[in-house]
């Protein structure tokens, strides 16, 4: 069996410009991996903290060589000698070492990036996809039986606002959602073609369709409603049928509009109370084929959250990102007061790839959904994709149909659905 003969981090520039963690593991019978680390930009208040080195005058205190020598320094020479197939292990020595709830002391962006180079290196070991060997692993730390049947279902972001765009939109993601009974490669067919006619419905009406930070179009319009107005005519124009082939959704990533307790949109001539907001989030659930909600409201308002899990959750999944941070005590939470009824999972978040897992058995336990997500900042290391088909996540979100580190996810979930799955 393989053991670490060396293992080393050093800076990468993400899909925004901005310097993330890369690194690699080299085994001493050859297998070497590399991995790295996404980041976020709406970051939620209960996420694993990231390591920056603050320094204003290289890349703009963006800098990650701290976080690097964290591993190069530190926890690299303890780990020569063992085997990455000690996962579970080597998490828990991580999460002790930083000793803290939200990885402050070594950084979420340090301890992910050992997390996932152990999961790689394991999986090359052993000759293994690495959507099977995460599988395996999920199967043997939670004693569970889980088989890999199907590539999940993807969710398309094609509009960006919030704080993934400079534009006037307050939501962060419109998204299309093909019908969970076709297969990937006919789902990222439609998403492909949607996404080009879209782009000529912009056009004709005479909007910007320069992109965000995930790949989807960044126009301008008076209100939030007019961008799911702009997606309508364009799945009508190519005869696709909502409810049936295709759906909407939406991440409010509410807690960036809410100030002063109230929800501030373009839709409304008034910063809306909580009670106004939510009829309006009614409103929009009743005129528009929507499926998932992510995030609609702020954070911390768990009384409000459980209300409109009430009214809404027979049809639409409501899923919990800022809310609950992949990390599972929130997630206990939410499934004591049916706060929601999904949660979005994203290894960043928490910081090892074990926690990550240990928040999907809980939510697989206790009937919650969960999506695999990527983050606005990217790379191309499609380290998720492989994650959520392992993990047989029910959705998984990945950006727009277009951007090299958007789509090196998309298709790796094509070349799995190809290569692997084909024949079941
Ligand atoms: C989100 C994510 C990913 P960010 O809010 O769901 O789409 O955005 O990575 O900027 O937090
Ligand atoms: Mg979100």
């Amino acid at each position: 069996m393989g053991k670490i003969k060396k293992l080393y981090a050093y800076e990468i520039i993400d899909s925004r410009g901005f310097p993330t963690l890369e690194g690699k593991a080299i085994l001493d019978n050859g297998v070497e991996v590399t991995s790295a680390i996404p980041a976020g930009t709406s970051i939620g208040k209960y996420e694993a903290l990231e390591i920056r080195d603050g320094e204003p005058a290289r890349f703009d205190g963006m800098g990650v060589t701290k976080a690097a020598s964290y591993i190069n320094d530190l926890i690299a020479p303890k780990l020569i000698g063992a085997s990455p197939t000690k996962q579970y292990e080597i998490d828990y020595w991580l999460i002790k070492a930083d000793g803290t709830a939200n990885k402050a002391k070594l950084g979420g962006n340090t301890v992910l990036l050992i997390s996932q180079l152990m999961v790689k290196a394991a999986a090359a070991e052993q000759k293994m996809p690495l959507f099977r060997y995460i599988n395996g692993l999920y199967q043997t730390l939670f004693k569970t039986k889980l088989d890999v049947e199907r590539i999940p279902s993807p969710i398309f972001n094609i509009i960006n606002g919030g704080k993934h765009a400079n534009n006037s939109l307050d939501f962060q993601e419109f998204q299309i959602i093909p019908s969970s009974s076709l297969s990937f490669a006919k789902s990222f067919e439609i998403a492909v073609e949607v996404f080009h006619e879209l782009k000529r419905v912009l056009l004709y009406r005479g909007a910007n369709v320069s992109g965000g930070e995930e790949g989807g179009y960044a126009p301008n319009f008076p209100t939030n409603q007019d961008a799911l107005e702009v997606i309508t005519e364009t799945v009508n124009q190519k005869n696709l049928k909502f409810g049936v082939d295709i759906f909407l959704g939406i991440d409010f990533a509410s807690s960036h509009f809410y100030k002063d307790e109230r929800y501030i949109v373009k839709d409304k001539p008034h910063p809306l109370k909580v009670e106004e907001y939510l009829q309006f989030i009614i409103e929009l659930s009743k005129n528009y084929t929507i499926l998932v909600m992510e995030d609609p409201l702020q954070e911390d308002d768990w009384e409000n959250w459980k209300k409109l899990n009430q009214l809404i959750s027979k049809q639409i999944y409501l899923v919990g990102d800022d809310l609950l941070a992949t990390n599972k005590t929130r997630l206990e939470r939410a499934v004591k007061d049916r706060a929601c009824s999904t949660v979005l999972v994203k290894p960043n978040q928490i910081g090892t790839i074990s926690e990550t897992l240990e928040v999907i058995d809980l939510a697989r336990k206790n009937n919650f959904n969960y999506i695999v997500s990527h983050r606005s900042g990217e790379t191309n290391d499609s380290f998720i994709a492989d994650f959520a088909v392992g993990v047989q996540s029910d959705f998984v979100k990945f950006g727009a149909t277009a951007r090299g580190e958007r789509v090196a996810k998309y298709n790796r979930l094509w070349q799995i659905e190809r290569e692997e799955l084909a024949n079941k």
